[in-house]
């Protein structure tokens, strides 16, 4: 494939996705984003997407966390609100926690599901039922999409919206090839997988690619090096969720999420250079990067 039927995301097309709100606005009006994330050794994945939703001026931010890790996320966090989710011995989400889950997903705008969930079997058997319940929009990235790696087809039985954010091994599993394959017809992958999943696709990398199933493709050129960093593709789901809750079309969530995104990145790699960026840097420059582009 070449680039040539692709459109390069710039400040003005991504400052055109962002609503003029009124004065009398309410959290309601921004939305509340419902974020499922993370498991014994994987906290810092569900603070990072939900600080970021937080940052990227959803309404409400509400994480479920495995029940035992509850506490040490109310400490890490403080604007989102925290609900414990029934968990397994090993402290990752259990099947048992699919109604509660449901229940809170449904009163939500948005979800988010996947940074960090871990890869056991149960935990994976709850993103499957989940993902089939869920009415409303969902952006799945990380373990929720390993979760799918046996059955990628469940995304097109979902009842709403769906955008996922893989990184070049994650879309590889989708779509049952390595990812060499991947990176080396990285826009043929990204449109397969929009194609045959019936969603809206952020492949990531240097260059990230959004893919429509209708046949939209965006490129991005912001980032850099420096955000191969691990905690990175966190960050931008919960940016992706907080711009879906804030009424963006999914198309225009994703492509504007994966621009500013990469430029809070470039602003942060600025200032502190590459080697020492870290994911927490790009949720800190979201602000400059997000006043840059008004
Ligand atoms: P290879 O070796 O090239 O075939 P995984 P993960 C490939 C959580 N985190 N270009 C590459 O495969 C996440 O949220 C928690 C090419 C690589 O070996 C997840 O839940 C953190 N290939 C969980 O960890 C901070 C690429 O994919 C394999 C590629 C696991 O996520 C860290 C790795 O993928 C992390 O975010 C590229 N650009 N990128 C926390 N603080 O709590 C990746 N690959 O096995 O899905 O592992 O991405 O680390
Ligand atoms: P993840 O692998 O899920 O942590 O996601 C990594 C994030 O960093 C994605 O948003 C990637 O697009 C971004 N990223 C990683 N490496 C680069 C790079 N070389 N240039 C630009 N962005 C990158
Ligand atoms: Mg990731």
């Amino acid at each position: 494939s070449n680039e040539a039927e692709a459109e390069f995301l710039d400040c003005k097309w991504v400052s055109n996705c962002f609503k003029e709100y009124p004065p009398d606005a309410h959290k309601g009006t921004f939305g509340k984003v419902f974020v499922i994330a993370g498991s014994y050794g994987m906290t810092g994945a569900a603070a990072l997407s939900a600080e970021a939703a937080v940052r990227s001026g959803a309404g409400l931010v509400i994480l479920g966390i495995p029940e035992s890790l509850n506490d040490i996320l109310e400490v890490k966090l403080t604007e989102a609100m925290t609900i414990p989710l029934p968990e397994t011995p090993e402290r990752c989400i259990s099947i048992a926690a699919l109604d509660k889950a449901l229940q809170f997903a449904n009163q939500s705008k948005v979800v988010v599901l996947g940074p960090g969930l871990s890869a056991k079997n149960e935990t994976k058997q709850f993103v499957m039922q989940f993902i089939l319940n869920c009415k409303v929009p969902m952006v799945i990235d990380a373990d929720g999409l390993n979760a799918l790696a046996e059955y990628p087809e469940t995304l097109n039985k979902a009842q709403a919206p769906v955008i996922i954010t893989p990184h070049p091994g994650e879309i590889a599993r989708l779509l049952s090839i390595t990812s060499s394959e991947v990176q080396q017809d990285r826009i043929s992958s990204v449109k397969t997988a929009a194609k045959r999943f019936g969603c809206t696709v952020v492949l990531k990398g240097a260059r990230t690619l959004v893919a429509t199933s209708e046949g939209k493709l965006f490129i991005n050129p912001t980032g850099n090096a420096g955000m191969a960093t691990g905690g990175s593709g966190d960050v931008l789901s919960g940016i992706i969720g907080a711009f879906l809750a804030r009424g963006m079309k999914p198309y225009e969530a994703a492509a504007a999420g994966v621009y500013l995104h990469g430029l809070a990145g470039d602003l942060a790699a600025r200032e502190k250079g590459e080697i020492c960026l870290a994911a927490g840097d790009i949720i800190d420059y979201l602000y400059k990067a997000i006043k840059d582009i008004k």
